[in-house]
């Protein structure tokens, strides 16, 4: 039987098929889950809701949501009420700076709105779904999920500011742990590997950074959404009743390293 039988996932930040949070909903639904999909605007609705549906996924379980803005979380947890009396796991799997501010040295780029705006879409809004969503969580048991970065705490470069955001997200999901645990919630961040996505697209030298990733990581290759995504069932399972406030790296182990072997160059 799957290990999240009779369990209901909201995820937060599917674009595309290679989003990570395609690969989270493919693998919550292969274990059973019930599952809501949020989509950033209109122009992702239609193919958010393809994608719903093949995972037998409604249309009506799909809702707006710019996680920017606190009138539209509010209105995606009162919109889910109607569908649901409960939520047992949510995904968050957004992150956002501006373009500028990831390419170039970090102290010339940064701006002050840069900062904001990267600090508000990827960290904030992990405490604003927490605590929008505490209502529909209460007597549940529930298991918060987000993505970070290895940017989080070592650099590299063009990661900049967002950096940054990953720390305090990391930061956040401790806090968030220490507060919602005494109501039996767990929240938990995924730092993944590199992976080619909408996101990581519009990034310079991408490409030559997935290859020397692989060539340097212990698994000798790349993460997958798939990776990832079984990682975030099983945290969003009552397999890891016991594991919160943790960044668990789903990276192929590249984190562990210090220095390439010198015949993967
Ligand atoms: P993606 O482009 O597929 O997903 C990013 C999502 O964020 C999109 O669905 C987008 O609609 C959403 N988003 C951005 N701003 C938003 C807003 N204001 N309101 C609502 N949604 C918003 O890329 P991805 O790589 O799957 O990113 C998902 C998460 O994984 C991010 O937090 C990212 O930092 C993290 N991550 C990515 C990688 C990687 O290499 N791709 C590695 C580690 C962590
Ligand atoms: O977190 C991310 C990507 C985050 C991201 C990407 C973009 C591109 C388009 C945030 N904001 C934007 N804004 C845009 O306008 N990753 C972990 C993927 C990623 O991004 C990098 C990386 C990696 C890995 C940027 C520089 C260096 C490495």
């Amino acid at each position: 039987m799957g290990m999240l039988v009779g369990k209901r996932a909201l995820i937060v930040g599917v674009a595309s098929k290679l989003s990570i949070a395609y690969g989270v909903a493919e693998a919550m639904h292969r274990e059973g889950a019930d599952l809501a999909f949020t989509y950033q605007n209109d122009k992702l609705k239609e193919r958010v809701i393809g994608f719903a549906e093949g995972w037998g996924t409604p249309a009506v379980n799909c809702f707006p949501c710019d996680v920017g803005s606190d009138d539209e979380i509010d209105a995606l947890f009162k919109n889910l009420s109607s569908i649901w009396d409960g939520i047992d796991i949510i995904v968050h799997a957004v992150g956002f700076a501006p373009g500028d501010q990831l390419n170039g040295d970090f102290v010339d780029v940064t701006t002050r709105e840069g900062f904001r705006i990267a600090h508000d879409i990827s960290s904030y809004s992990l405490v604003a779904l927490a605590k929008a969503g505490q209502p529909m969580l209460e007597g549940r048991n529930g298991s918060i999920i987000t993505l970070s970065y290895l940017g989080a705490v070592q650099t590299m470069p063009n990661y900049n500011v967002m950096g940054l955001a990953k720390a305090s997200l990391e930061a956040g999901v401790r806090f968030l742990a220490t507060s919602m645990g005494p109501k039996g919630h767990r929240v938990n961040a995924i730092s993944a590997g590199p992976i080619r996505t909408l996101a990581a697209s519009g990034i310079k030298g991408f490409r030559s950074m997935l290859s020397y990733n692989a060539s340097r990581t212990p698994m000798r290759r790349n993460t997958t959404i798939s990776d990832v995504g079984n990682t975030a069932a099983f945290l969003g399972s009552d397999l890891a009743s016991g594991i919160t406030g943790q960044t668990i790296y789903v990276d192929n182990g590249f984190n562990i390293t210090a220095m390439a072997e010198s015949d993967n160059n």
